[in-house]
């Protein structure tokens, strides 16, 4: 039997990874998937809090674990993953039929990468109002995840952000891996994204 696909996201303090879970969990159910959810905050589980509340008609509480790091989030899901690590085998020993897992890293900077012994995949999310020029800024997420996803287009206007930049500078960070522009809120670009995260990935253009 194979183990549940492990899928990181990670990004800055507020880019919208909490958000994403809540839109993607659904979508993931909806396509005959059993997800379980690790997040990680360093001071609380105010997280896995938000979920179990968010979530409450789609996953069932026994699909959540929050994390509480203590320490700096990249270490707890880089340099010494071990938390992380226990709070899949608790979820995989509660739900055997999980496909999917899901782990949110606390909210970090730029450097953030995720652990290869942890997660098989990972989304790195930013977010249009922390600055257009983020993409050209780089950094191992921006540059080397899975997917990156540029968040809050629909604030975009309000906070003068240049898109074409982004999806330009992106691009040229990033060369043929994939960047997708979304508003979780809203479910802009979730199609993608959800595609993304199943065992079999699909193109997310
Ligand atoms: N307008 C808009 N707001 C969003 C979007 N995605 C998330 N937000 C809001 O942005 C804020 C932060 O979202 P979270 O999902 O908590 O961000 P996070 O990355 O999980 O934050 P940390 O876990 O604290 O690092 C919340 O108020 C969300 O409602 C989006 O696409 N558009
Ligand atoms: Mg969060």
């Amino acid at each position: 039997m194979t183990r549940p696909l492990r899928i990181g996201l990670g990004g800055p303090v507020g880019s919208g990874k909490t958000a994403l879970i809540e839109a993607l969990v659904p979508r993931l159910v909806a396509h005959g998937h059993a997800v379980g959810v690790v997040t990680n905050d360093i001071y609380s589980t105010e997280d896995a809090q938000r979920l179990e509340w968010s979530l409450t008609s789609t996953l069932d509480a026994s699909h959540l674990v929050g994390v509480q790091t203590g320490c700096c989030p990249h270490t707890a899901v880089r340099e010494d993953p071990s938390a992380n690590l226990a709070a899949l085998t608790e979820l995989e020993e509660r739900v055997p039929q999980l496909t999917i897992e899901l782990i949110e890293s606390g909210g970090d900077n730029l450097t953030l990468t995720f652990s290869p012994g942890l997660v098989d995949r990972s989304v790195f999310v930013i977010d249009v109002a922390a600055g257009d020029d983020i993409p050209a800024k780089g950094g191992p997420g921006v540059t080397r995840s899975g997917l990156l996803v540029i968040n809050k287009v629909d604030l975009a206007s309000a906070v003068g952000a240049n898109l074409a930049r982004m999806d330009r500078d992106a691009r040229a960070a990033r060369g043929e891996r994939p960047v997708i522009f979304a508003d979780c809120r809203r479910g802009v670009g979730l199609k993608q994204i959800t595609a993304f995260v199943q065992p079999e990935p699909r193109p997310v253009g």
